[in-house]
């Protein structure tokens, strides 16, 4: 049985429902903080759980027969700065209490890293998946503790630890969780409703992203890949770059009013820090990843989506 904390984040309710349509609705519990809609509590088992209280989460994992967990819990980068204390809780010690209970019961555990993880002396084009990491945020830091100590418990105590450093996930039916990179999901509702768009990242700040359909299948089918194809614990994984100019203009000929305005603010620094593109390499030849969305797919598919929400 599978264990998702964090399921009702931006990530979580569509992995859940993957998960469920692959192993069956009464082998994925979903758990959050949060109270669930009485749609999502009708999909299958949902648990609270607090991935700061150990006990609780133990109680559920032995007493729901739980072999995977997949901790989603986590402050991202722009809620994380303005929530430090918070962001080492829940992204360091609820981390810690994930991984400490996957020793104790032969957990298989899949916690997400990000492009967070690098930092400005990161070199920032085809990024590797081995390279300096010295990230400038409370995120970035907690998430290299996540590939460090996973990678020690993996070592010492032969954890199945898994980690991908997802790139900027853009979502048309779930909310972004407070990152630098919600722009590219606001942009969408924002040219819909407003034909126009005032974007707090500079035209030209480039960053690696990827459709939230591929980041599910791809997380699937990492946390399913038998562990010896697995050469490292860590994966980088993208599918395509793109800046601010660049997506104004995929919107711009599908909506030739839209408007795209530009004022910069907190988030441009955790941007220009963070690298421009990735090379995940590595991934596509361990164990299968690739992206089936370019970016003028995943802008059709997002505008396509949206239009029947918005009507
Ligand atoms: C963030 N969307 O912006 C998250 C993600 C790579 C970005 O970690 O913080």
């Amino acid at each position: 049985r599978i264990l998702v904390t964090g399921s009702l984040g931006q990530l979580g309710i569509g992995l859940v429902s993957l998960l469920r349509q692959k192993y069956g609705n009464e082998n994925v519990i979903a758990s959050d903080i949060r109270k669930p809609s009485p749609e999502i509590k009708a999909q299958g088992p949902y648990v609270f759980a607090d991935v700061l209280n150990m006990q609780q989460l133990e109680t559920i994992v032995v007493d729901n027969d739980i072999n995977w967990i997949v901790n989603l819990s986590a402050l991202l980068s722009a809620v994380g700065e303005q929530n430090i204390d918070k962001a080492l809780a829940i992204n360091m010690t609820g981390f810690t209490n994930t991984l400490e209970l996957a020793r104790r019961h032969q957990l298989r555990i899949m916690c997400p890293s990000t492009i967070g993880a690098f930092g400005p002396t990161t070199p920032r084009d085809l990024t590797p998946d081995l390279t300096i990491m010295r990230p400038t945020t409370v995120y970035g830091i907690t998430k290299v503790h996540v590939e460090l100590m996973g990678e020690y418990y993996a070592k010492r105590f032969g954890v199945d630890f898994r980690s991908l450093r997802y790139p900027g996930i853009i979502s048309s039916d779930t909310e972004p969780g407070g990152g630098t990179t919600d722009y590219a999901v606001q942009i969408f509702h924002s040219a819909l409703k407003e034909k126009s768009y005032k974007c707090y990242l500079g035209p030209e700040t480039s960053l690696p992203m990827m459709y939230l359909p591929d980041c599910l299948e791809g997380t699937v089918d990492f946390l399913a890949a038998p562990n010896h194809l697995l050469k490292q614990r860590t994966y980088n994984m993208a599918a395509f770059s793109f800046n601010p100019r660049e997506i104004a203009a995929k919107i711009k000929e599908r909506i030739p009013e839209f408007e795209m305005t530009y004022a910069p603010d907190f988030r441009q620094a955790i941007a220009d820090s963070w690298p421009k593109s990735l090379d995940d390499s590595k991934a596509r030849q361990d164990w299968g990843w690739k992206n089936k969305f370019d970016l003028d797919a995943m802008t059709d598919d997002m505008l396509t989506a949206l239009k029947s929400h918005h009507k």
